[in-house]
């Protein structure tokens, strides 16, 4: 970072010393995984910076809107619809982290097998190393798995402006109806936030930006349909982790411009790996910022990740929202059918998600499939098991994977990866 943001992180509250240490890790994550990798398409300069500024200019970014009017909207899931926020005048930022902190102390708090993802929450809290946390006006929870929605009851009582949506668990008429509700009662919620009436011209233009984003990310997936290649899933992963935190039209741009480099290196039959190399579709819980452990050791063991089927992935962005409603409440309509497709483990039933997993691995060419699985994690881990089958009937190699977000299980994870790899070429 060039510039000195640390009377910045101080005027946020943040505890400098533990976010130095945060900073000094993530650094040197990033540059071992990330920089260190061959081939990479030039265009993803761009996420090298983002990286870079990720608790500097992006979060000046974020108080300088503050100071202009703008309200932060932090948000723990994808069913958190941002094209409300957006038509509300305010900013939606992603806060889910990749990494342990403060476990000790989150401990205190939450049962230790409570899954890594929650715990990450509670410690860039209660280390307060979190300017994207720290700087919102409103931090959105929502009832999807029980360690969340439990937690959820301990972080209201840390942070004095958390807001929980309920969420269905059932695809039925019943829990359409509820998330209509619950998407209404938000709207409101945000609208007194912001003290601005959503219209339908102000709707229409969020569901746009958000549309759009959507857009340059299923442009990225499907290039990576290509043999060679054209990118690295660790790079791709990582525009699906930025997703959730850049500004959303400067995303969209460099999204595409990356696309565009790809279509050149495919029509020149370049890519980040050889041809033929083994591919790989990782589907499972989400992969937040700094979490790469899976895709590193994937890549590292003669593999490429082709295909995210998760929430840090097409699981997030697949389907975009129909824009030609005529009213507000049309729109809602439209954001509740698109949102309402969203296949997360905590549905019962949820074979939508199974048909899915087929249907990537089939589209992406992908010669088997490894299921991520966050330790404690019971609706993934509980789906992990129907997934392996469903792929063996469709004769796709499956492995499952149960970890977390620590680095003790790195050499048994590469021995078990790279078996699968083997047997996959
Ligand atoms: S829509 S996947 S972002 S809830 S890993 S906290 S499920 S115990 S994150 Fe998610 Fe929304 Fe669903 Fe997507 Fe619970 Fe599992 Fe932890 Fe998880």
């Amino acid at each position: 970072m060039a510039e000195d943001y640390r009377p910045m992180w101080k005027e946020m509250g943040l505890n400098l010393e533990a976010h130095d240490q945060l900073l000094g890790v993530l650094g040197q994550a990033y540059t071992d995984v990330f920089l260190a990798q061959k081939n990479r398409p030039d265009t993803m300069a761009y996420f090298d910076f983002v990286m870079s500024e990720v608790h500097g200019l992006r979060i000046k970014e974020l108080l300088d809107e503050k100071a202009a009017g703008r309200k932060i909207i932090g948000s723990y899931c994808v069913f958190v619809p941002e094209e409300i926020a957006l038509a509300a005048g305010a900013t939606l930022v992603g806060l889910c982290s990749g990494a342990d902190f403060a476990m000790e102390e989150v401990e205190k708090l939450l049962p230790r097998n409570t899954c890594a993802l929650i715990k990450s929450a509670f410690g860039f809290k209660i280390g307060k190393v979190c300017p994207y946390l720290e700087s919102a006006d409103m931090v959105v929870g929502e009832n999807t798995c029980d360690g969340k929605k439990k937690a959820y009851e301990t972080l209201g009582h840390m942070i004095d402006n958390l807001y929980v949506m309920d969420l269905p668990q059932v695809k039925s008429a019943n829990g359409r109806a509820l998330l209509k509700a619950e998407y209404l009662r938000f709207k409101e919620a945000v609208e007194e936030l912001t003290g601005v009436s959503i219209t339908k011209e102000s709707l229409r233009e969020g569901i746009r930006v958000v549309n759009a984003k959507r857009k340059a990310m299923h442009r990225l997936l499907a290039l990576r349909k290509a043999d060679p290649a054209p990118i690295s899933g660790l790079d791709a992963l990582l525009a699906n982790q930025v997703f959730f935190y850049d500004n959303p039209a400067r995303f969209t741009e460099s999204v595409n411009k990356i696309c565009d480099e790809l279509e050149q290196r495919i029509a020149k039959g370049e890519g980040g790996f050889k041809v033929k190399t083994p591919r790989i579709l990782i589907s499972g819980c989400p992969q937040a910022v700094p979490n790469w452990k899976l895709p590193m050791i994937v890549e590292a063991s003669g593999g490429v990740i082709v295909g995210e089927e998760s929430c840090v992935g097409e699981r997030g962005t697949r389907n975009l929202t129909d824009d030609s409603g005529e009213t507000v409440d049309e729109m809602i309509e439209a954001l509740v059918d698109r949102y309402f497709q969203v296949d997360c483990a905590i549905f019962t039933p949820n074979t939508e998600r199974l048909d899915h997993v087929k249907e990537m691995a089939q589209m992406y060419k992908a010669d088997g499939v490894i299921h991520y699985g966050l330790q404690f994690c019971q609706p993934y881990l509980m789906e992990a098991i129907p997934v392996e089958k469903s792929m063996e009937e469709n004769g796709i190699p499956c492995l499952r994977i149960e970890t977390d977000y620590s680095m003790e299980d790195m050499g048994q994870l590469k021995t078990r990866v790279e078996a699968f790899i083997e047997q996959l070429s």
